[in-house]
């Protein structure tokens, strides 16, 4: 079905770039935003360049007259009154996902899941593109995955991170591969209940077929069934027990057996992101890439150089056995709680900066059963003294430097220093990236 008259509803990225595939078909196009036009009408004009037939219209069911299509942005809620009525009047919904793929000429590996489906997404991306091949990585990431439409779709595979979001209003979407690493609560106020959110998730197998593999998590108490329903040969990545096909730990080294019968060995030294989270990733992404055509070599190097997100408990290096690692982007107490718990060596925590009000006190038990030191600095540092109390090993520094200085002293080969701030940066930097960056450039520097 090609669309005569398509109505677009949000007109942020996903709303931008599905105005741009429909004015290249000629397709009428009318577009609506909660927001007051005067804001983001700009963002179109290149329609105006390319003589499309587009309007704008009010925030409500008006703009459904004439429409034989509607492509809702990922955050328009299932309940929005537009959409509602659009399935009253049996209007086709399609999320711009659905859209993308009907068009889509190259193989698709697809990442899913509550947790891990961007730090997955960008180091499967790095590791195709180590083996040589042209990759082109997208969806919630950050492009959508209808822009890769509009070129000459030259890559030999499309990496996409899809949400529960996209996912919702697709039917005939259909990755060759696709990961679903896990499901835990979210999103519930969009789907209404984790039954329903779990439902949306599981539909990035839904199109699946014998020739298709589905990588699941041995972990997850639902795998098991999910395994039973898929018509896809299915492959499991386990941090803990051993399934019949993909791949488990054992001792130092990571086992992968292929339903064809290969068997083959990755070092766990490799990884250098911590904790079970990542490491679960990393054998997700081990398992995709095996299918991708990708060698174990280039895999094991792509893994080897393979530091994270940036300012994300990103590794940064080793210096005199001590490993460091910048979250800057960690500026609440909970982040700083989520990178305490990823680590299984003793850790010296580098916290302070601006204060947000961070209820610092729900920090003590994580810091005392990991933490072997907090180096406090910046505007916040003696507030949060204080509220740590005296029975955890602190020390206060001016500022962030100072403080990582005070921490390589401190530190003893085996450790970790973790930058997880808790706290904005403004105090000293213009924002959380600037404070990352100078942090990494602070530690290669040490002597
Ligand atoms: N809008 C409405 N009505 C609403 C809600 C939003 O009119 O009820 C309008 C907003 O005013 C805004 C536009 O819709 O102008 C924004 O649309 P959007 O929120 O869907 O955002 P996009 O800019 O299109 O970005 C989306 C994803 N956003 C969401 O899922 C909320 C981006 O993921 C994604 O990178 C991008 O498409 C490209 O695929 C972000 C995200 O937070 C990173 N994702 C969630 C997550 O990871 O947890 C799912």
């Amino acid at each position: 079905m090609h669309p005569t008259k398509v109505a677009i509803i949000g007109a942020g990225k996903t709303g931008v770039a599905t105005a741009a595939f429909f004015a290249k078909r000629g397709t009428a196009i009318v577009l609506t935003d909660q927001k007051p036009a005067s804001e983001w009408k700009n963002s179109l004009s290149f329609l105006d360049n390319r003589r499309a037939h587009w309007s704008i219209a009010p925030y409500d069911k008006t703009i459904l007259t004439g429409v034989d299509l509607v492509v809702p942005s990922p955050g328009i809620y299932p309940d929005n009154p537009i959409l509602v009525e659009a399935l009253r009047r049996k209007i086709p919904i399609w999320s711009e996902l659905e859209l993308a793929s009907r068009y889509l000429k190259t193989p698709m590996l697809a990442i899913t899941g509550t947790n891990g489906k961007t730090t997955t997404t960008t180091l499967l991306g790095e590791i195709l593109r180590k083996a040589g091949k042209k990759v082109f990585v997208g969806g919630n990431i950050g492009d959508p995955l209808i822009g890769y439409i509009e070129g000459p779709q030259d890559a030999s595979w499309v990496v996409v991170e899809v949400s529960s979001f996209q996912l919702q209003w697709t039917y005939t979407f259909h990755p060759q591969i696709a990961i679903l690493l896990n499901v835990t609560p979210d999103h519930i106020d969009y789907h209404g209940s984790l039954a329903s959110y779990r439902k949306a998730k599981e539909k990035i197998f839904a199109n699946q077929t014998s020739g298709d593999l589905a990588i699941l998590n041995w972990c997850e108490k639902e795998s098991p069934s999910l395994a039973a329903r898929s018509k896809a040969q299915t492959e499991f990545f386990s941090s803990s027990g051993k399934p019949e096909y993909g791949i488990f730990i054992e001792r130092n080294r990571l086992l992968y057996t292929g339903a064809d019968g290969t068997t083959e060995e990755y070092p766990l030294e490799m990884i250098k992101l911590p904790g079970t989270h990542n490491l679960e990733n990393v054998m997700a992404a081990i398992v995709a890439a095996r299918h991708c055509g990708c060698a174990p070599a280039g895999i094991i190097e792509a893994i080897k150089e393979f530091r994270g997100l940036p300012h994300r408990i990103e590794y940064v290096c080793e210096k005199k056995g001590v490993a460091f690692y910048d979250d800057s982007k960690g500026t609440n107490v909970g982040a700083v709680i989520r990178a305490i718990e990823s680590f299984n060596r003793p850790l010296i925590l580098l916290l302070g900066g601006r204060d947000k009000e961070g209820d610092f006190k729900t920090l003590i038990p994580y810091i005392k059963s990991s933490v072997k030191e907090v180096v406090l600095f910046g505007e916040a540092g003696a507030k949060i003294n204080k509220l740590l109390g005296s029975t955890i090993r602190t020390s206060i520094r001016m500022t962030l430097q100072e403080a990582l200085n005070e921490a390589f002293e401190h530190a003893a080969p085996g450790d970790a220093v973790l930058l997880s701030p808790g706290c904005a940066s403004f105090d000293e930097f213009s924002n959380y990236k600037e404070r990352g960056d100078r942090f990494k450039e602070w530690v290669r520097e040490l002597k």
